[in-house]
């Protein structure tokens, strides 16, 4: 069912300083920057490699607000990893699956995601603390631009 790991969701305050930082130490590229207001984050895809099915990436992630999923988690926790991001062939038969196995669902349905994407979060209470997400890769040809 998983492909690869797509992403590490990383919470942060600021997100340009640590686009900086991980440039400078790592040599990564930023592949995309976007707002998500339904998920209350600004966020920076950097990329890391290339799996089967999609690339894999870090997420950068500066929360809108202090009442946001990133928000609430830098006050209790401080900066620091926020969620893993699995690729999945199908988002929606992947949570109707996993959610049939007791897991609970924080979206009965799948979302808008990072570039184009289709992604589903998992309780992390269900997933021995780990805030999970199933992300679908939109088609190759819709990338196509990036390449
Ligand atoms: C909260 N908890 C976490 C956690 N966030 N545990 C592990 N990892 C996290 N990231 C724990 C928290 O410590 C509490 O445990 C408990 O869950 C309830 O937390 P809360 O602070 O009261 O917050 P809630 O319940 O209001 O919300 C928590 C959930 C929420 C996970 C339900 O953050 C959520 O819906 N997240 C999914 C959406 C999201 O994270 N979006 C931002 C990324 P104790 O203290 O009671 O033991 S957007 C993204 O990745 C995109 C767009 C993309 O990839 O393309
Ligand atoms: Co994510």
């Amino acid at each position: 069912m998983l492909l690869r790991i797509d992403h590490v969701g990383i919470a942060c305050a600021n997100l340009d300083e640590k686009i900086d930082f991980y440039r400078s130490t790592f040599g990564v590229t930023v592949v995309s920057l976007e707002v998500n207001e339904e998920q209350g984050v600004k966020e920076a895809m950097l990329h890391v490699a290339d799996g089967e099915g999609g690339g894999s990436y870090i997420q950068l992630l500066e929360p809108l607000g202090p009442d946001t999923p990133v928000g609430k988690f830098l006050a209790k926790r401080g900066e620091g990893v926020h969620h893993v991001a699995y690729g999945v062939p199908d988002v929606a038969q992947a949570i109707r699956e996993i959610g049939g196995r007791g897991v609970r669902l924080i979206d009965s349905d799948p979302r808008h995601g990072a570039m184009g994407t289709s992604i589903a979060f998992l309780h992390p209470k269900d997933v021995g603390g780990v805030l999970t997400e199933l992300v679908q890769s939109p088609p190759r040809q819709s990338l196509a631009d990036e390449t």
